[in-house]
């Protein structure tokens, strides 16, 4: 099985790519805000209490995180030649918890992909889907500022995590989505089978 981190500050282009990446390499694709922008939607308890923090721009609790993700990779796991995480490990905590949940089904993650882009191109990019998209989240320049000094004080360390587990590849993130996409395919296509 393939299970690959795709990761990256907010505004990188982690959602846009996983949804390229699942169709070419028959992947399942787990992103946490998708899930918790659902359950918003749906009124849930899990989503009225993590609109509180997603709305200021903050990390939801790990312990609401990772009970998700557990449940998900129990009811999925047999579907697909694998997995893209998007927006999950985002704190060491929550990639230890990940390793703990893989290791106990006999599976690993295979590679950590970071998408690296500019501090301006991410505020543009998010301005722009807030725009668009109406997300609450990206309309709101404070909130997008906090989003991105989160991930540098709280996110970006996972990456060393992987790192030191050999498991780290940079990515150029900036450019057109397609060149994007070949240079991650590129980096996947290396991977041993
Ligand atoms: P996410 O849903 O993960 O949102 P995001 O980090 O903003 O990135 P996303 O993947 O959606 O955007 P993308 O870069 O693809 O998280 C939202 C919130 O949920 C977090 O702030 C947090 O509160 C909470 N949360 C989620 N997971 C959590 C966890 N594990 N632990 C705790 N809390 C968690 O794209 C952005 C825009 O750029 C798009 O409009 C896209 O079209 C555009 N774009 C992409 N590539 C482009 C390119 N090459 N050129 C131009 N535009 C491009």
């Amino acid at each position: 099985m393939l299970n690959i981190v795709l990761f990256g500050p907010p505004g990188a282009g982690k959602g846009t790519q996983s949804e390229m990446i699942i169709r070419r390499y028959n992947l399942q694709h787990l992103s946490t805000g998708d899930i918790l922008r659902s359950a918003i939607e749906k009124k849930t308890k899990l989503g009225m209490e993590a609109k509180m923090y997603m709305d200021k721009g903050e990390l939801v609790p790990d312990s609401v995180v990772i009970g998700i993700i557990g449940r998900i990779l129990d009811e999925n796991r047999d579907k697909a030649d694998g997995f893209v995480f998007d927006g999950f490990p985002r704190t060491t905590v929550q990639a230890e918890e990940l390793d703990k949940m893989l290791a106990k089904k006999g599976l690993s993650i295979s590679q950590l992909l970071a998408l690296e882009v500019e501090y301006q191109e991410l505020v543009d990019r998010l301005l722009k889907r807030g725009q668009i998209s109406g997300r609450s989240d990206d309309r709101n320049i404070n909130v997008i500022k906090n989003r991105i000094n989160v991930y540098n004080d709280n996110t970006r360390s996972v990456m060393d995590y992987y790192r030191a587990q050999g498991k780290y590849s940079g990515i150029n993130g900036m450019g057109t989505i397609e060149e994007i996409f070949e240079r991650i395919c590129k980096a996947m296509d290396a991977l041993p089978k």
